[in-house]
């Protein structure tokens, strides 16, 4: 029998309160869940992370919808009031303190992560739909969405530009190597000192992603994070509608379609998306896990999706675990080293939802059989080795809860109501 069929439904749950709770923190007026506030964690997983909330909130919804909902409401919250970038929603928001170091100010981070608060919204809204929290993100997010094609789109291609690592959530991949000036050999710790080098950097340019790109900075348009835009607009074009706003609807769905035609016309290559480097917007010719999220975004054409699903087969793509973040017979693959070659969840969740978009069903099945078989295994660790299983990084860290996503679904269960 499957684990899928065999797993005890109420045990996945208590595992998965057992670890969103102990890392839950209450401060002023609001809840989130850290990344990880064990002791032996890196000392910024006790902030609020964007996209890590997306998937704590995406894991709530099946056991704790109050909690979801407000995961998403403590995100919304921290949106810039003021300044060049008015509406960005911070990647990082570190309500006690701690960011001054690197950004200058106590209370958060200067840039964004991942765009997958709309998304997250209407996938709560489909299982226990309530319009009048839609209305209360709604205005946030199109303000946010706004945000990005003002500050992140110098060329006003449509497609969204990153100006430091951290923004993808891919912080040390081997994708930005070019970018960054750095070898595919350096050690970690080059790596590491140089994007708090370009954050200090993104500081004296006000983040201003213009005279960045002028001046040769760090700047990618990258296949994974404009697929998930194309996503998030796409749901908020869905919340426009369930809010009754049947023209902003219909303008959502023309901003998703330009992303997906300037995706189609810029990024994918003999049939395979990739990203851009810099001005001149040089591909960045390495397969990656992010590639198969251009499936989560809808961003390719059925006969590309049925090259890229062939690939994905390949044992170097999907070794015995889940999908590494490169492939195994890569020039720069370290499969224990930060985002160049391990398994992360996240990453793969979004591989999950992609395949099923596009009708592969069972193969997101076993996806989702593999990462419940891996979490059983070792835990909920922060990320895993492709080829071992051992988990790595922190733990226990929230966002592999997102296993719990993967199960509810395959089982076709229904997320509860809010009585
Ligand atoms: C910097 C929290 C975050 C994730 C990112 C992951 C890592 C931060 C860090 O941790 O990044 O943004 O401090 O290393 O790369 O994806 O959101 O889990």
């Amino acid at each position: 029998m499957s684990l899928i069929a065999a797993a005890n439904w109420d045990e996945w749950v208590a595992k998965s309160v057992a670890l969103l709770r102990a890392n839950r923190i209450e401060v002023d007026g609001c809840r989130y869940t850290a990344p990880s506030t064990s002791p032996t964690a890196h000392a910024a997983y006790v902030h609020q992370f964007l996209w890590d909330s997306c998937f704590h909130a995406l894991a709530y919804r099946w056991f704790d919808l109050a909690m979801a909902r407000d995961e998403l409401r403590a995100l919304v919250a921290a949106q810039v009031q003021d300044g060049p970038d008015a509406r960005m929603i911070p990647h990082m928001v570190s309500r006690r303190g701690g960011s001054e170091h690197l950004w200058g100010r106590p209370d958060r981070s200067l840039i964004t992560q991942p765009p997958l608060i709309a998304v997250t919204a209407m996938l709560l809204h489909a299982g226990a739909p309530d319009v009048s929290f839609l209305a209360e993100l709604y205005p946030a997010l199109c303000a946010y969405h706004a945000w990005f094609d003002r500050r992140r789109d110098p060329d006003g291609d449509g497609l969204v530009c990153l100006i430091h690592p951290w923004e993808s959530g891919w912080d040390a991949s081997p994708r930005w190597d070019r970018a960054m000036g750095l070898p595919h050999d350096m050690a970690y710790e080059q790596g590491r000192l140089a994007r708090v080098a370009l954050a200090a950097r993104l500081v004296e340019f006000g983040c201003d992603a213009q005279a960045l790109l002028r001046a040769g900075s760090y700047c990618v348009e990258p296949v994974d994070y404009n697929a998930i835009r194309a996503a998030d607009l796409e749901a908020l074009g869905e919340m426009a509608a369930a809010l009754d706003r049947p023209q902003e609807a219909a303008g959502w769905r023309e901003r998703t379609a330009r992303v997906r035609e300037a995706f189609q016309r810029k990024m994918v290559r003999d049939g395979y998306p990739y990203d851009l480097d810099g001005a001149d917007e040089q591909p960045v010719v390495q397969e990656s896990a992010a590639q198969y999220i251009a499936l989560f975004g809808g961003c390719l054409t059925e006969a590309q999706a049925e090259r890229l699903v062939a690939q994905l087969r390949q044992p170097r793509h999907w070794p015995r675990f889940l999908v590494p973040t490169s492939p195994t017979d890569a020039p720069a693959f370290v499969p224990d080293r930060y985002w160049r070659g391990n398994v992360w969840l996240s990453v793969n969740w979004l591989i999950y939802m992609g395949l099923r978009r596009y009708g592969y069903v069972a193969l997101a099945s076993e996806l989702a059989e593999r990462s419940l078989a891996l979490v059983a295994q070792a835990g909920f660790w922060e990320y895993y080795h492709p080829l071992t299983g051992q988990g790595l990084g922190s733990t226990p860290h929230s966002w592999s809860a997102i296993v719990l996503d993967m199960l509810g679904r395959e089982r076709g269960l229904a997320p509860p109501r809010l009585v």
